[in-house]
């Protein structure tokens, strides 16, 4: 993985490019063309510094590469940051306009080495904005050609991923279990419907008033987001940004088990080690929240219909218990299984 500075790491390419007028920072990392041209999302945040942009674009671009091997998809990994001078919502509309056809030239330049789609602050109209001025766009709304939305597909296989990891973890069905959701967006706030219908009990944490409101309506009980990691659990799904669970709060976690749709949920160096030692079930994350990536690739690359993107979704309950059963015979947190899986199953690749 990279370093202090963010720039010595084992991918293949980083582009960066800063723009004065906006004082926007872009930056494409492309992880792996081994296994096909790279792919993975838009992130639009705020970020301390560009060594942290860097090192946040870094991560997520190989988690990407384990997403696409894990579930057998035919990419390699690649990631983009867009370091916003300002937070989205106070960018004016041209502005933002500005700032996508910015990063669109950037992409282009790259010639179909990487693909972009939607991620943490950007969507599928972002998508066709990028569109207008390249071709290598995941996402795109339905009415311009794309998948659109790749959201319910990744509720849908975080759910079956939780299904699984209380079955694997002894607690049985999700009746009747107590599930923590940390953010109620595109992806949380669906899966905190799929799983209040299968009878678990929700407690819920978003910064976001609206949708903790609109949460309390069906009967979540919130939580403070300060506390989404002491509060006990059975299952604790993050679904905001990455990174909620460092060593130390691996150390006292009070849930017995983490499944969630965030990537690179784990912080902390032996943070994996920790929770496997405590037994604390850990559903890795790229396995788990691989459903939007069957729906982009599935539709857009592969040519699959939605009863296809469905029944992929649905097997990621089994790859999952795959990981756990690997992590069980060889006694490896299940980080390290998942990872394990991951580079089996791209070298069985053609
Ligand atoms: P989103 O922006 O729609 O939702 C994120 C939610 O988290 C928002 O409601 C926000 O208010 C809330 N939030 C932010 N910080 C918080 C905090 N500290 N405490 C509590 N709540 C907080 O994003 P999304 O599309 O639902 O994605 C959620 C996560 O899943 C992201 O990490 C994303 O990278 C990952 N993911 C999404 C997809 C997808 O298809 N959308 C696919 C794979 C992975
Ligand atoms: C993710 O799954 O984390 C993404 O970034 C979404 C995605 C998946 C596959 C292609 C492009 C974007």
């Amino acid at each position: 993985m990279d370093t202090a500075d963010g720039l010595r790491w084992a991918g293949e390419l980083t582009l960066t490019r800063h723009d004065p007028d906006t004082g926007a920072t872009f930056i494409i990392r492309v992880d792996s063309v081994r296994h096909g041209r790279s792919a993975g999302g838009t992130r639009a945040a705020r970020y301390d510094s560009l060594t942290d942009a860097l090192r946040d674009a870094a991560r997520l671009a190989e988690a990407m590469s384990l997403k696409m091997a894990v579930s057998n998809l035919p990419m390699g990994g690649g990631k983009s940051v867009i370091a916003l001078p300002a937070p989205r919502r106070d960018l004016d509309e041209s502005t933002w306009r500005h700032i996508l056809r910015l990063h669109a030239e950037n992409i282009d330049r790259l010639n179909g080495t990487y693909w972009t789609g939607p991620d943490v602050n950007t969507n599928s109209s972002d998508m066709d904005t990028l569109s207008e001025t390249t071709k290598f766009v995941f996402g795109r709304s339905p009415g311009r050609g794309g998948a659109g939305s790749s959201a319910h597909n990744t509720a849908v296989g975080v759910f079956e991923a939780m299904k699984a990891t209380a079955r694997f973890a002894g607690l049985g069905e999700l009746d009747g279990l107590t599930v923590l959701i940390q953010g109620l967006g595109a992806v949380g706030g669906r899966l905190a419907m799929l799983a209040a219908d299968a009878g678990a009990h929700l407690l819920v944490a978003d910064v976001n008033a609206d949708r903790l409101r609109w949460a309390q309506e069906f009967g979540c009980r919130p939580v403070d987001p300060d506390a989404v990691t002491s509060a006990p659990c059975d299952i604790l799904a993050p679904c905001a940004l990455g990174g909620l669970i460092d060593d130390a709060v691996a150390q006292r976690l009070p849930a017995a088990a983490v499944v969630g749709a965030a990537n690179n949920i784990l912080a902390g160096e032996h943070a994996g080690e920790i929770l496997h030692e405590r037994g604390v079930l850990y559903a890795p994350d790229f396995v788990s929240n691989a459903g939007g990536a069957y729906h982009l690739v599935g539709h857009e690359v592969l040519g699959w219909d939605a009863d296809t993107v469905a029944d992929h979704t649905a097997d990621i309950g089994q790859t999952l218990t795959e990981v756990y059963e690997i992590s069980s015979a060889g006694a490896v947190p299940t980080d390290a299984a998942a990872r394990d899986l991951a580079r089996r199953r791209a070298e069985a690749q053609p």
